[in-house]
């Protein structure tokens, strides 16, 4: 416990950083001009819940090596909280959920007040620091950072919050993988947005938490009660409020201090003791003691938090009041509730802040500011370095791998990940793979076979152990690099999302990658959104795909995940056809992943490369022919750029095949089919719709702010093909993938792909059904580009 100077100080900044963080709403609503007319909110009720946590937190309990997951709606307090440090300036407090001010959220990207994970969706910051504790002991038990102290990954979390299924999935996971310095904080005000929430929640929390490993602490009442509690008739105190109704609580929170009286009168009122305890307090001072929840006093916080002298996960229940402090404290309804300006006014009088004075650290309190300063200087907190930058990993070129005649991407991504489990490079010692029990169906069996499975405590494999054959060795170890999850795919993505942030986080580079089944992508799609937007950096590889998963079954079938390649920010996406693209791909993906300049487009290719970013590769387990040749530098480009001539159009092209992954075969059979009725025909590999995209996207912006010369990969391209040309597009997935092509220099075009989905069968008799085989492509082809009739297509049957 602090001594009592250090508690008053503390006292003094929790009612600071209230007061800040209602000033900071208040001022983005009714001071700061909206140009739209709307209300730009920012949960004033929300923030004030956690005033008092967040204060004993930061001001006294957090060490430099710790990280916190802040939920979203408690943004103000923490940006107040860093203004009182010094780490947030006045300016973005003003602009407040404006442009470029302070985030709605806190944001790892987009704040300036040095946030360690973003926050939002709620759910998704919270499972992140289990995560990233286990990510932190990845790193560790590799030997690296070891000359730092080992931090704690803290969430804030909502009560509500914990609706969210992707947060029991998680405590499942970290209960397996033996999780550690994890604590989660529940905001437990009893209220969610809507309403409030359900009576004995905590002792449902209090449970799960401790069937899966977890130590539960539960700080219900605060100082100022337990004290009234050893007071004669405390005791029938204690007994009504355990007993009070969460909705009745909430409702005499937002009544006050006559209502109490009169509540408490009515039901214990005539029994002596108990009497004598209310009768003895003012309205106000009934009302304070009747909302001294433990989650808002300092004392009570600061014992519990200071008592943890493990590193066993533990959960603090919080209770507290939601909009403490504020006048719409416990109102069902307060969830987006704004104060008034006369509200506003009422509590700047009771903090004693001067008009004109709003902004000022120290406007109100009674300790010096020299004294307060002092304190701030001297926040342990405060001592913590920046992020740290990383060193990148050196990537080559190209990686390794052996080409079969006849194989599938999915074959060349497990041979490649083969061939550098071999080596002793730094590049393969950081390398660090994760799947959702599907890594040998993904095909990194090869690789965990050579570089074994990671567990804090070695496990060996029985199987291997009794000579039992088989192809796989299972064995777990503190170097393995394999982390094994279970099924779940929204825990993939956001232990992607924490090795992904391991350089900022732990100052140590990790390239991590991860595979799942395509069609799942879906499954995890906030947490993939949520892992982008706080900039994390991983591979993510996703096998197998489209209806080519054949026999497989229609159910996981994936038709849309090429547009979320396309559509997703943050995530660079590539479909190879053959595996020496893929070679060159996940080369460029390694260090892709790794950049971190913040330079302008590339004039080549108008895409952000210095910048990086994630990569998701769509890769398929079709066996297909691959195509000898040497891999040049001019090639290598282009496949990175998404696209090249296969066959290069001659000046009578009529018609051009531009496909995109595993239908390759179909593509080049349709040009050979065609070759003998149309001249000249185009046959276009697209390995990245993404980047084509993107680049036409950018390079057309770059012209009109004066760039005339501004020119895209695929401009470039098509800039050879006659207008008067057709283009057949294909792929197996949405047609509207490539469908843009036509768009990019006026080309007609019939773009084909994968519109319904469910049909089993072999991958010639899906083709067929769904019209992207040869024949399709041929009689597309018939139809936009004029001509003869062409003499295949009437000897096939499209059945
Ligand atoms: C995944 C997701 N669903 C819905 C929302 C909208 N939402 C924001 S806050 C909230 C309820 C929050 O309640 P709680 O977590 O108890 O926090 P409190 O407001 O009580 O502080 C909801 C539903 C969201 N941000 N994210
Ligand atoms: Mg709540």
């Amino acid at each position: 416990m602090p001594d009592d100077s250090r508690l008053t100080a503390l006292r003094e900044l929790e009612k600071k950083v209230l007061w800040l963080a209602a000033w900071t709403i208040h001022h983005a609503n009714h001071v700061r001009e909206s140009a739209d007319g709307l209300k730009v909110g920012g949960h004033q009720a929300s923030s004030a819940s956690l005033a008092t946590i967040m204060t004993a937190l930061y001001f006294h309990v957090l060490r430099p090596e710790d990280r916190v997951a802040v939920k979203p709606h408690a943004s103000p307090i923490y940006h107040a909280i860093q203004y009182l440090l010094g780490g947030q300036s006045r300016e973005k407090l003003e602009g407040f959920r404006g442009y470029k001010g302070a985030q709605s959220y806190p944001s790892r990207t987009k704040d300036a007040d040095d946030v360690d994970f973003s926050t939002g969706s709620v759910g998704l910051g919270v499972a992140q620091t289990l995560f990233s504790s286990l990510v932190q002991d990845y790193v560790r038990a590799h030997g690296w950072g070891l000359d730092r102290p080992e931090g704690r990954m803290i969430a804030l979390v909502g009560d509500a919050e914990l609706d969210e299924g992707n947060i029991f999935e998680a405590i499942l996971e970290g209960w397996k993988q033996g999780l550690r310095n994890c604590w989660w904080i529940i905001d437990y005000n009893r209220q969610s947005l809507d309403a409030v929430i359900r009576e004995g929640l905590w002792a449902r929390y209090e449970a799960l938490f401790r069937d899966f490993g977890w130590d539960v602490v539960i700080l219900k009442y605060g100082s100022l009660l337990e004290a009234a509690f050893r007071e004669p008739g405390g005791e029938r105190l204690r007994q009504w409020i355990a007993d009070c109704p969460n909705q009745l609580y909430s409702a005499l929170v937002f009544q006050g201090g006559a209502a109490w009286r009169r509540r408490l009168n009515d039901d214990i009122g005539d029994q002596g003791d108990v009497t004598r305890l209310i009768d003895a307090r003012s309205d106000a001072e009934l009302a304070r003691l009747m909302t001294n929840l433990a989650g808002h006093d300092l004392p009570s916080l600061l014992d519990a938090f200071g008592r943890i002298d493990h590193d066993r996960p533990t959960c603090f229940i919080c209770y507290t009041v939601k909009g403490y402090g504020l006048p719409f404290a416990g109102h069902k309804d307060n969830h987006a509730g704004l104060m008034t300006p006369a509200q506003m006014e009422s509590l700047r009088i009771a903090m004693e802040v001067r008009p004109g004075h709003e902004w000022d650290r120290f406007e109100g309190l009674s300790l010096p500011p020299k004294q307060l300063q002092t304190f701030l200087d001297e926040v342990p907190f405060r001592a913590r370095t920046r992020r740290r930058p990383a060193a990148p990993v050196a990537v080559p070129d190209e990686l390794a791998v052996t080409i079969q005649p006849v194989m599938s991407t999915q074959t060349g991504f497990g041979s490649v990940l083969n061939e550098l489990a071999r080596q002793t490079s730094q590049l393969a010692a950081r390398v660090v793979t994760a799947s959702p029990d599907v890594t040998v169906s993904t095909n990194l069996g090869p690789w965990v076979n050579r570089r074994g499975l990671f567990a804090r405590q070695a496990l060996a494999d029985t199987f291997k152990s009794e000579r039992i054959p088989s192809t796989f060795t299972w064995e777990f170890s503190p170097k393995g690099q394999h982390i094994e999850l279970g099924i779940a795919e929204m825990n993939l993505f956001i232990l992607l999302s924490a090795l992904g942030l391991s350089h900022a986080i732990n100052g140590e580079r990790l390239l991590p990658i991860g595979t799942l089944y395509d069609p799942f992508i879906a499954r995890g799609l906030d947490a993939l959104n949520y892992a982008c937007y706080q900039d994390a950096r991983f591979i993510l590889v996703a096998t197998p795909s489209g209806i080519s998963l054949a026999p497989e079954g229609g159910a996981h079938q994936s038709i849309g995940t090429p547009l979320i390649g396309i559509a997703q920010d943050g995530l660079a996406a590539f479909e190879p056809a053959f595996v020496d693209e893929l070679s060159v791909i996940l080369a460029f993906a390694l260090a892709y992943i790794q950049k971190e300049g913040d330079g302008d487009a590339s004039e080549r290719n108008w895409l952000r490369d210095e910048t990086g970013g994630s990569v998701y590769l769509r890769l398929s387990t079709r066996p297909i022919e691959q195509i000898k040749r040497p891999m040049g530098a001019e090639l290598r480009q282009a496949i990175i750029d998404g696209a090249y001539w296969l066959r290069r159009p001659g000046p009578n092209c009529q018609v051009v095949v531009a496909y995109t992954g595993a239908i390759a075969p179909e593509a080049i059979q349709a040009v050979g089919l065609m070759a003998e009725d149309r001249r000249d025909i185009g046959l276009l590999a697209v390995t990245s719709a993404d980047r084509l995209n993107a680049g036409w996207t950018a390079a057309s912006r770059a012209r009109e702010r004066g760039l005339i010369h501004a020119s895209s990969h695929i401009e470039r391209l098509l800039a050879e093909v006659p207008s008067h040309c057709g283009i057949v597009t294909v792929l197996d997935g949405h047609p509207a993938t490539l469908a843009w092509l036509g768009a990019v220099r006026g080309h007609r075009v019939r773009p084909l792909g994968v519109e319904h989905f469910g049909q089993t069968g072999e991958i010639r008799d899906l083709y067929r059904h769904y019209g992207i085989d040869s024949n399709a492509i041929v009689a597309a082809a018939q139809s936009i580009a004029p001509g003869r009739p062409i003499r295949h297509l009437r000897a096939v049957d499209l059945g």
